[in-house]
């Protein structure tokens, strides 16, 4: 996993540089956003439980998906259903504290799209309630945070696509 700092630091380090230009500059709004980050981290971590709950009211909860057929019935897929956007919550989290989105291919997206292919997963109620779960982290989180969070809940969608 890497993080803004190592990401710019890694490459300039191997040529021997110092960093300037856009690097130090995408370095400064690291450090400028920092602070709203790590409160929107800690808000969602407080309010995840919820957060789930209205994501999959929103999207999910009130179409045939969850009857007898469809990919959230039983129970047991259900379940699997909420762990899956429980993961995705928690890891797009992780990404926009560390600015960075490789935690994300490396630990989400990597396989993920085959793997839910082969147990018949459908991608287009997956990537509806990733939309959902944007608008409700961006009610809890205000607009700026939401934004940021944006960034890395998009990249899941990009990669389920
Ligand atoms: C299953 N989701 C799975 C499986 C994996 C993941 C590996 C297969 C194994 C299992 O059931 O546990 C996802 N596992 C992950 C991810 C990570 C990981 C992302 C990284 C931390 O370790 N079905 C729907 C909804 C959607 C859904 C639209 C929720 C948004 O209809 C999810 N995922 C879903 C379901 C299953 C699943 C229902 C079980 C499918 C089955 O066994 O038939």
């Amino acid at each position: 996993m890497q993080d803004t700092i190592s990401s710019i630091i890694n490459p300039a380090d191997e040529k021997g540089n110092y960093i300037d230009g856009a690097e130090l500059e995408k370095l400064k709004k690291y450090y400028q956003s920092g602070q709203l980050r790590v409160k929107a981290a800690a808000q969602i971590g407080s309010a995840s439980d919820g957060i789930i709950t209205e994501t999959v009211a929103k999207s999910l909860l009130y179409g045939d998906i969850t009857c007898p057929g469809g990919n959230m019935y039983p129970t047991r897929r259900y379940a699997a259903c909420l762990r899956d956007l429980t993961y995705f919550l928690r890891y797009a989290t992780y990404a926009m504290l560390a600015s960075d989105p490789s935690i994300l291919e490396e630990r989400v997206l990597n396989g993920l799209k085959e793997t839910y292919s082969s147990l018949g997963v459908p991608i287009e109620p997956t990537i509806q309630a990733l939309q959902a779960m944007k608008e409700v982290v961006t009610q809890r989180v205000g607009s700026d945070a939401g934004q940021e969070m944006d960034v890395y809940l998009d990249r899941i969608i990009t990669g389920l696509n």
